[in-house]
């Protein structure tokens, strides 16, 4: 039975009036006037949220009437910044609410102000994640996003006296609006115990008797598509304890033991892992990813799909993509439902199973290769332990018969690695059960195949593919660069937004003179929002005349932040030992933004050097108004939003062959910034579409690495050939930051002059000089802003429509279906 349409409120002022006031009385109690900022945030949410829920619901009837392929996308992060603003803008709802709100006597930007981010993820792949889900969205592509609600997302970071210190991100402590819970849809989960073999209608079958289990509950997240009424849903899952493993306590009299079982279990969901390279092989992290991943298949095979759909047509009508190996785990929990529940023959699960899942690398760092120790998976999920033998068992005999009598390759590509000790390699495991394995730059799915799984890719090579990463245009042009996208609709039209190789034709106007005036005069206008962001946010001053060189990304060694900060420290020490006339230096503001994770000891170092160096010459009377640097705590999405539009020169300068893409160089250069990098990640693609004369190229390339470390990385000759990069060590080694004490700083020297494993003395020379073309081409006004309007318009390859367009036709083959002819 059809139920009555639902109501579409009034695009009007009034009426948008009317839902605010009616949400601030009846939904937070109060009036206009006694109202609190955060009342009137929530109140503005909820009304936003109104005007998207007839929508959403229209999807969800729609997706269940059509049982279209759809695309079930699993990420342990997403990273999804402020929701207000991108809800306003998919429902075309801004003026209007701008308006209203306004005409009440309130001021609209400080509601925006009064958001907290949802911190979800760590950096850029929980950021993909969140581009991803808006293309699809917007696309008009079935799909479903399942990850985690984390308690606790990336902590929140503050400096003390220059030392990153951890505070925890409560991001839910002033309410959540975006958020629909669903409690009485709760999944349960199990953990732990043992298996056994038990009769099934005379026939043998194994099953799993965990020992402990908790509650997976629902909550839902709108995810508004660009002005085409879709609304797709994110499904993050929060861990509650059980009914019956509370009540069971209970019962025993133990009270206390009781409201412990509730607290162990909801510690599942509580805080986001803050690693992103290294991965630790915690229990509790294994816990989370297992946690959501059974939670999500559940819930796609049991409420997604139509009652008594034959599973064997899966394929036909879902991909689960996985992002990384974090939920990699699901592909054991596929093959245990369909063989221990569903009662099929292994082959025949198999054969499913491996039509279903795409797996999605994002490295290339060996330490950062997900494996889990075979004791640990052995107590906390036994049965799936054993799926994973049985399938290495017969991968291995794949391997055998391929290439009889190789023993070491046995060895090299066995899921179950044998040293340090027994473990399971996850992208190993992935790689065997995907249709497809994709990198997320060209470079980088190149070296997947020739180096990290080339065994698997002499096996398998249609199995290998790329697909270049991408990030949304609403939020990163539309949203954050208010200026320069209405100078472009002016120019070419609004048709950009979801089409953004319509860029192109802005390439003519990087010659019109006039054009190039008012992209500057953009420009500037961003850098003075940014100088009042900095000013009310960290009490820090900058001086918008000054070109901007930003470096924003997570702290690791493989991204060589060291690299920029020994650029500055040299500059300071010519100065100031009077081998360089300031005059002839270019007035120039370096920005830092980079959280480290809080037990990677050198990272934390490197940011303490930073903020010492920050001190030293921000005080530095010769250099005034010449030289500064800036490091905003807690970098996170919403100071990016402000940032990047600011910037003039975007910092892209990873040791070549360990930036697996990169997505910030893409903001960046959408943005209006010109790039100086290193042939690493999707950098490589970013020049060649802008060409040499718009790119600062330095460094070694990928195939000189390999010889350079090949040949014996010799730190110490750099040090002693080069006399700039040698007086700015010693600037560094004999305390000149840090008060006169030498051994504040002393791991940072130490290990670049004995190991240096990501060769920043040895591009040290090359990053130089590279920085001096960037100052001469900076001189020439007009030229640079002609290569950056190059830049923008060259920018539309990195829509992540674009890689949504990819993934359609390499690895899903879903169809969009319009919800709405
Ligand atoms: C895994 C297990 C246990 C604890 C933590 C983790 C973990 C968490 C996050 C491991 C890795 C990450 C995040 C990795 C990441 O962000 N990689 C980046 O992905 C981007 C999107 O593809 C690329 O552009 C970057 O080059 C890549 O570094």
């Amino acid at each position: 039975q059809q139920t009555a349409p639902i109501a579409i409120r009034e695009r009007t002022v009034d009426a948008f009036t009317r839902e605010f006031l009616r949400e601030l009385n009846f939904g937070q109690g109060v009036d206009v006037e006694r109202s609190s900022v955060n009342d009137r945030y929530l109140a503005l949410a909820r009304t936003v949220r109104h005007y998207l829920m007839t929508r959403w619901i229209e999807t969800l009837r729609h997706q269940w009437e059509h049982q279209a392929k759809s695309v079930a996308y699993l990420s342990a992060e997403y990273l999804l910044g402020r929701q207000l603003d991108n809800a306003l803008l998919a429902s075309d709802l801004t003026d209007i609410a701008r308006t209203s709100v306004e005409s009440l006597g309130i001021d609209f930007d400080e509601l925006r102000d009064a958001e907290i981010e949802p911190g979800l993820g760590n950096g850029g792949l929980g950021r993909l994640a969140a581009c991803f889900v808006d293309s699809l969205a917007t696309m008009n592509i079935p799909a479903v996003g399942y990850g985690i609600r984390y308690e606790y997302g990336i902590f929140e970071q503050t400096f003390v006296d220059g030392w990153q210190v951890e505070k925890a991100d409560d991001w839910l402590r002033l309410g959540s609006p975006w958020e629909f819970p669903h409690p009485e849809a709760a999944v349960e989960v199990g953990f732990g115990g043992t298996t056994e073999d038990h009769e099934v209608d005379g026939e043998k079958r194994r099953r799993w008797v965990p020992a402990w289990n908790v509650l997976g509950v629902p909550y839902n997240y709108m995810v508004p598509g660009y002005e085409n009424g879709r609304v797709n849903t994110l499904r993050l899952w929060s861990a509650r304890a059980t009914h019956a493993f509370d009540l069971q306590i209970f019962n025993s009299g133990d009270y206390e033991e009781a409201v412990r079982a509730q607290t162990f279990a909801e510690n599942i969901s509580k805080v986001l892992y803050p690693e992103d390279s290294t991965p630790q092989g915690k229990e509790l992290r294994l816990q989370q990813q297992y946690f959501f991943v059974a939670c999500s298949l559940r819930d796609f095979l049991d409420r997604v799909l139509l009652r008594g759909f034959d599973l064997h047509n899966l394929p036909e009508r879902v991909t689960f993509q996985l992002n990384d190996t974090h939920p990699v785990i699901a592909v054991p929990e596929l093959m245990r439902i369909l063989v221990d529940e569903r009662g099929w023959k292994w082959d025949e699960a198999w054969a499913v199973t491996q039509r279903v899942f795409a797996y999605t690398c994002h490295t290339l760092l060996p330490e950062a290769l997900e494996v889990w120790s075979v004791e640990l998976l052995g107590r906390l999920l036994p049965r799936h332990l054993e799926i994973i033998y049985r399938i290495n068992e017969e991968f291995l005999e794949v391997v055998r018969t391929r290439w009889p009598d190789d023993e070491l390759r046995l060895r090299r590509m066995s899921i179950i690695a044998e040293h340090p000790e027994r473990a399971v390699r996850m992208a190993f495991l992935a790689t065997v059960a995907g249709v497809k394995v994709n990198g997320v730059a060209e470079l980088h799915s190149q070296l997947l195949r020739d180096k990290v799984l080339a065994d698997f890719a002499e096996l398998w090579p249609d199995k290998f593919t790329n697909v270049t990463n991408g990030i949304t245009p609403r939020r990163f042009l539309k949203l954050a660069n208010p200026g320069l996208s209405d100078l472009i609709t002016e120019a070419i039209g609004d048709g950009w937004v979801t089409d953004l190789d319509r860029l192109e034709g802005l390439l003519p106007l990087a010659d019109d003179a006039e054009f190039r005036r008012r992209f500057r005069e953009v420009k500037a206008a961003n850098k003075l929002r940014l100088v009042d962001m900095l000013a009310h946010r960290d009490g820090s001053t900058i001086d918008p005349d000054t070109m901007l060189d930003v470096m924003v990304k997570r702290l690791h060694e493989y991204k060589r932040q060291m690299l920029k900060l020994l650029h500055v420290i040299s500059l300071y020490e010519q100065v100031t030992r009077g081998r360089l006339d300031i005059a002839d230096v270019t007035p120039r503001t370096f920005a830092f933004g980079a959280k480290a994770a809080p037990g990677y000891r050198m990272a934390k170092q490197i940011i303490g050097l930073i903020n010492a160096v920050g001190r030293t010459i921000n005080d530095e009377p010769a250099l005034e108004g010449r030289l500064r640097i800036v490091f905003p705590a807690n970098y996170n999405v919403t100071l990016a939003e402000c940032l990047i539009p600011a910037a003039d020169l975007s910092e892209q300068i990873s040791l070549a062959g360990k930036e697996a893409s990169g997505t910030g160089n893409m903001k960046f250069m959408l943005n209006g910034a010109l790039t100086i990098g290193t042939d690493d990640g999707a950098n490589v693609e970013i020049r060649q579409l802008v060409g040499d004369d718009n790119f600062f190229l330095f460094g070694l390339d990928e195939p000189a690495v390999e010889k350079v470390v090949a040949a014996g990385y010799r730190p110490t000759s750099f040090y002693e050939s080069i006399p700039n990069l040698r007086h700015a060590l010693d600037l560094v080694a004999r305390g000149t930051f840090s008060g006169g004490d030498r051994s504040v700083f002393e791991p940072i020297v130490s290990n670049l002059l004995s190991e240096d494993r990501f060769l920043v003395l040895a591009d040290f020379q090359a990053y130089v000089d590279a920085q001096a073309r960037v100052d001469v081409a900076y001189a020439d006004t007009e030229g640079w802003t002609r290569s950056a309007v190059i830049n923008v318009a060259r920018a539309g390859f990195f829509s992540s429509d674009r890689s949504m367009r990819d993934y359609l036709d390499r690895i899903w083959h879903a169809r969009q279906v319009a919800t709405r002819p």
